[in-house]
C-alpha cells in the first residue's frame, strides 16, 4: 500500500467523521515527552499537550509501562465486583491531595456532572434545601464540558445554542467579581459555587490574587460548598499541584481529570471529605468503566511521576521564562501575554487580515504546535517535562513566526 499524504487522512476524517471540531492542518503520529511528529517524519514542539492533559510528557515510559503491565493482567471488572487496583489508587490518591474520599470516573464531563450531583445531594441532606430546589452558582464564560446539564451553565451560544431544553437550577454571576457571588450566596437553596481557578477555555482568564480565597470564605460563610474545577489548571500545570494552592485555598469539592492519567486514557474523579462524598450511597452514582484497574495503575503512575520530576517546579520557574521572553517580542501583533506556570495564553492583535489563525500556521511550519481560541488568543501549555533548553529554542521558533508577520 502506497503512504497516505496529510491531506488524505484529513480528508478521510472529513467524510467520515462528525464535523464538530475545526483541526489544525497537521496528522500526528508520533509522541515523545515534549514531541510529537506527523505522519509525513516532521517533527514539532507540542505547546497544546492534548488542553493539559499530556502534562508528563507524550508515552511517559513509567506510565505506559503500569498500563501495559495491567493490561496484561485484569482491565475491567466494572464495580460490580471488587478488583485489586482500585482501593490503591483511591489510597494514593486521597493522601496525595488531602482528602477523606475519592469518587473515580472518566472524562472530566462525568467528574463536574457527578460534583454537581454530590453537591446537590449535600444540599438535601445537610444543608436542609426544600426538595428540587438546590441552586448551584456557576460563573459567565466558564467550560465544565459538553453535557445538557453542563451547556445549561454555559454563556457560550457556540457551546448551548440547539441543545435546549436546559437543565434548571444554576445562577450565573461574572467571574472575578465577589459583590455578585455574595448576592447570590445569601439565598439559601444554594448549595455551591462551582469555579475554575483560572478560566481556561476563557482564554487562560487569571483573576484577581485574592479572588479565590475571598470567595471561598464567603461560600463557608453562607454553608455553600466551594467546588474547583480543576481538570485543567490542576496537576501541576500552574506551577502548583492545584491552583487553588496559590492562594492557600482548600476547596470543599475538587474536580480533577486530563492530566490525572498523562494522556494516557480517560481518568477523571472527584475528592470531597466523608461529610460530602458520604451522601451519596451505593446504587446512587457510578460508571461502567470508572474505577477501572487500568486507570487505577495508570493514574499512580501519572501522579508519582508529577512528584518525582518536580513537574510544579518545572511548570512555575518555566513559567515566567515563558512570559518574560514572550513580553520582550516585538510585535504588533501580541496584544496582551498571561497566565500562571505553563498555563499561558497570548492575545493577537489581527493585522492586515492575519489572525491567531494564520500565527499558528505559521507555527506549525516553523515547528510548534498550538491552538487558536475566541480567534483571537492563542494558548501555550507545553509538556511541563520541558526543559529550559527546549523552552528557549521553542521561543525562538515562535519569535522568528512573528517576524513573518512584520
Ligand atoms: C474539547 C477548552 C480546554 C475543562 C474544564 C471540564 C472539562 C474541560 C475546566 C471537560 C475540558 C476541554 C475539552 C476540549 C477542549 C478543552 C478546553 F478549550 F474547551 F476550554 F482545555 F481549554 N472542566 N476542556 O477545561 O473535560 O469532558 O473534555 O474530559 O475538545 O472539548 P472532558
Amino acid at each position: 500500500m502506497t503512504k497516505m499524504t496529510a491531506q488524505e487522512y484529513m480528508d478521510r476524517e472529513s467524510k467520515y467523521g462528525a464535523h464538530n471540531y475545526h483541526p489544525l492542518p497537521v496528522v500526528l503520529d508520533k509522541g515523545e515527552g515534549v514531541y510529537v511528529w506527523d505522519t509525513d517524519g516532521k517533527k514539532y514542539f507540542d505547546f497544546l499537550s492534548a488542553y493539559s492533559a499530556v502534562n508528563q510528557g507524550h508515552c511517559h515510559p513509567k506510565i505506559i509501562g503500569a498500563m501495559i503491565d495491567q493490561a496484561k493482567k485484569l482491565t475491567l471488572t466494572s464495580r460490580a465486583f471488587y478488583n485489586s487496583s482500585l482501593g490503591e489508587f483511591e489510597e494514593y490518591v486521597t493522601k496525595y491531595f488531602g482528602y477523606d474520599k475519592v469518587l473515580p470516573m472518566n472524562t472530566g464531563a462525568e467528574a463536574d456532572e457527578t460534583a454537581l450531583k454530590l453537591c446537590r445531594k449535600w444540599g438535601y441532606m445537610k444543608k436542609g434545601i426544600p426538595a428540587n430546589q438546590a441552586k448551584i452558582i456557576c460563573c459567565n464564560e466558564n467550560f465544565h464540558g459538553r453535557t445538557i446539564t453542563i451547556i445549561s451553565m454555559s454563556t457560550d451560544p457556540d457551546a448551548y445554542e440547539g441543545y435546549g431544553p436546559y437543565t434548571p437550577g444554576f445562577v450565573k454571576v461574572p467571574y472575578n467579581n465577589l459583590e455578585a457571588l455574595e448576592k447570590e450566596l445569601q439565598d439559601p437553596n444554594v448549595a455551591g459555587f462551582l469555579v475554575e481557578p483560572i478560566q481556561g477555555e476563557a482564554g487562560v482568564f487569571v483573576p484577581d490574587e485574592g479572588y479565590l480565597k475571598k470567595a471561598a470564605a464567603l461560600c463557608k460563610k453562607y454553608n455553600v460548598l466551594f467546588i474547583a474545577d480543576e481538570v485543567q489548571t490542576g496537576i501541576a500545570r500552574t506551577g502548583k499541584l492545584l491552583a487553588v494552592d496559590h492562594e492557600g485555598v482548600r476547596p470543599d469539592i475538587v474536580i480533577l481529570g486530563k492530566a490525572i492519567s498523562g494522556g494516557v486514557l480517560p481518568v477523571s474523579c472527584v475528592l470531597a471529605d466523608d461529610d460530602i462524598m458520604l451522601c451519596i450511597k451505593p446504587g446512587e452514582h457510578g460508571s461502567t468503566y470508572g474505577g477501572n484497574p487500568i486507570a487505577a495503575k495508570v493514574a499512580i503512575a501519572a501522579l508519582e511521576v508529577v512528584k518525582e520530576e518536580k513537574l510544579a517546579e518545572n511548570s512555575e520557574r518555566l513559567g515566567k521564562i515563558f512570559r518574560d521572553e514572550f513580553k520582550s517580542i516585538n510585535s504588533d501583533m501580541i496584544e496582551l501575554v498571561r497566565g500562571k506556570g505553563l498555563l499561558n495564553a497570548v492575545v493577537i492583535k489581527p493585522k492586515n487580515g492575519k489572525t491567531a489563525w494564520d500565527v499558528c500556521v505559521a507555527m506549525k511550519e516553523n515547528g510548534v504546535l498550538a491552538k487558536p481560541t475566541h480567534g483571537h488568543i492563542i494558548r501555550f501549555a507545553p509538556p511541563l517535562t520541558i526543559t529550559e533548553a527546549q523552552l528557549r529554542e521553542a521561543i525562538g521558533l515562535i519569535k522568528e513566526t512573528f517576524k513573518q508577520f512584520e
